[in-house]
């Protein structure tokens, strides 16, 4: 008989302890984005990550999102960052824009630098879609999104190229330090 093949796992675990996050916040619809960020930092928060490695920053709406997480990125502080927002379909085809944008442009921002960006970005048809989606009633996808971000993070840190895994004398391991 012959042996299953067992292959190894590559595995990102649900920890964020010694790890650093950043979380950008569209303010535009606010009353349910503020609601998926409080989710997101509970679900680090009980992953172990620490008050002083998690940077909240707010922006006007989501269109805005892809810019602000590519500077985030670029300062090379975080493992992870997470883009949270909601866009609500109103009466024109504004929504349509703002929706493939936001999600082509952190696509994008992620892709161009290498760091996992969760995408927390609510597309509804209506109000109460965004609120069972918020945590009013049940689920939060913001929960989710920090769970993601987490396993994201582990799982770019086990692949991170050989050199930057040697001790701390990059730019990044040194500004991480501080
Ligand atoms: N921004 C949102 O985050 N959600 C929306 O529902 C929304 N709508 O419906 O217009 C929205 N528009 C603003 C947009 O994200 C930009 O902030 C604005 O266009 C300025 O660039």
């Amino acid at each position: 008989m012959s042996e299953k093949l067992q292959p190894n796992q590559i595995d990102g675990t649900l920890s964020a302890a010694g790890l650093r996050f950043g979380i950008v916040v569209s303010r535009f619809n606010s009353f349910i984005t503020d609601r998926l960020l409080a989710a997101t930092t509970d679900a680090l928060e009980r992953g172990g990550a620490e008050s002083k490695d998690v940077d909240v920053m707010h922006v006007p709406g989501a269109f805005e999102l892809p810019l602000a997480a590519k500077k985030l990125a670029a300062t090379g502080k975080y493992d992870a960052l997470v883009a949270i927002g909601c866009i609500l379909r109103g009466e024109t085809s504004h929504y349509d824009y703002v929706c493939s944008e936001t999600a082509r442009g952190l696509q994008l921002a992620q892709m161009d630098t290498g760091l996992p960006i969760v995408f927390c970005v609510l597309t509804c048809d209506t109000l109460e879609q965004a609120i069972d989606r918020a945590g009013l009633k049940g689920g939060n996808k913001g929960f989710e999104a920090g769970l993601a971000a987490m396993e994201m993070a582990q799982l770019s840190r086990k692949l991170r190229a050989p050199e930057s895994k040697s001790a701390p004398t990059s730019s990044t391991d040194s500004r991480r330090r501080k």
